[in-house]
């Protein structure tokens, strides 16, 4: 009885350790994407819950992922993945994350993930300086999450 026991309350405590509706969603790390776009990431734009996990694979060689500084929300941990290796990143607080691929940051290789519907941090994330190119995909990919988020509002994220 007392061995029954154990194990049942074993069992309950590796339940709890799991979150219950993590999900985990894949970018991958493009030489070439699938609308011929040169050096990217795909998807580039990417909305999850707080606790889901992104993670980044080089499909393609020759890249990583780095979370651009000034382009988090306040309090949250920066990411630095390592070329040509895969990252996973659990995204634990809500709003922007900005990202970009080291050697291809010139030639506008970055991408965002928009995190618990929140564009908190949009202004300050408009500020980041960036190259010409990574500027003008990141402003277009901004401007996605304010418009999916826009149209998302008041229906909730009951969609999952
Ligand atoms: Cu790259």
């Amino acid at each position: 009885m007392t061995r029954l026991t154990t194990l049942a309350l074993c069992a309950g405590a590796l339940l709890m350790a799991i979150p219950a509706n993590a999900a985990e969603f894949e970018v991958k790390m493009l030489n070439k994407g699938p609308d011929n776009q040169a050096m990217t990431f795909d998807p580039p734009f990417l909305k999850v819950q707080v606790g889901d996990t992104v993670k980044f694979v080089p499909t393609d060689k020759g890249h990583d992922a780095e979370s651009i500084p000034g382009m988090v929300p306040d309090g949250a941990t920066p990411f630095k993945g390592k070329l040509s290796q895969e990252i996973s990143v659990t995204f634990d607080k809500p709003g922007l994350y900005g990202y970009r691929c080291v050697p291809h940051f010139g030639m506008g290789m970055v991408g965002l993930v928009e995190v618990g519907g929140s564009t908190a941090n949009l202004d300050a994330a408009k500020q980041a300086k960036m190259p010409p190119l990574a500027t003008k995909r990141m402003t277009a990919l901004l401007d996605q999450a304010v418009k999916s988020t826009t149209a998302n509002a008041g229906a909730g994220n009951a969609s999952r």
